[in-house]
């Protein structure tokens, strides 16, 4: 099984991650982004999609036009699911493929 962090590594991953939320109801973190417009929207998701895969770690998402929600968390961490470091890294790489 996969660790979830402890509330001390969560805290310090999550200065690292100033865009993101954290949900302590799903133990998960949650950004929207906005894009230019749907076909802007659809291409970073496609990025992230491939990201995602190649690391077998997948988000839970909604996509409105422009706007792209993203939910991680780590449905095989802990009893019921919860933050883990594999949620941090794909953070990560989620904004450095948005680009900000
Ligand atoms: N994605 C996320 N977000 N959490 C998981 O626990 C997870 C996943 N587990 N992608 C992976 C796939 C697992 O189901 C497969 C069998 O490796």
């Amino acid at each position: 099984m996969i660790p979830v962090l402890t509330t001390e590594d969560r805290a310090a991953a999550l200065a690292a991650l100033p865009q993101w939320t954290y949900d302590p109801v799903r133990d998960s973190i949650v950004r929207e982004f906005r894009c230019a417009d749907f076909v802007t929207a659809f291409g970073f998701m496609t990025s992230v999609a491939l990201a995602a895969e190649k690391v077998d770690h997948h988000p839970e998402w909604s996509n409105v036009y422009n706007r792209v929600t993203i939910v991680l968390t780590t449905h095989d961490a802990g009893d019921n699911g919860g933050l883990s470091g594999r949620d941090i890294a794909l953070a990560k790489t989620i904004d450095a493929l948005f680009g900000d």
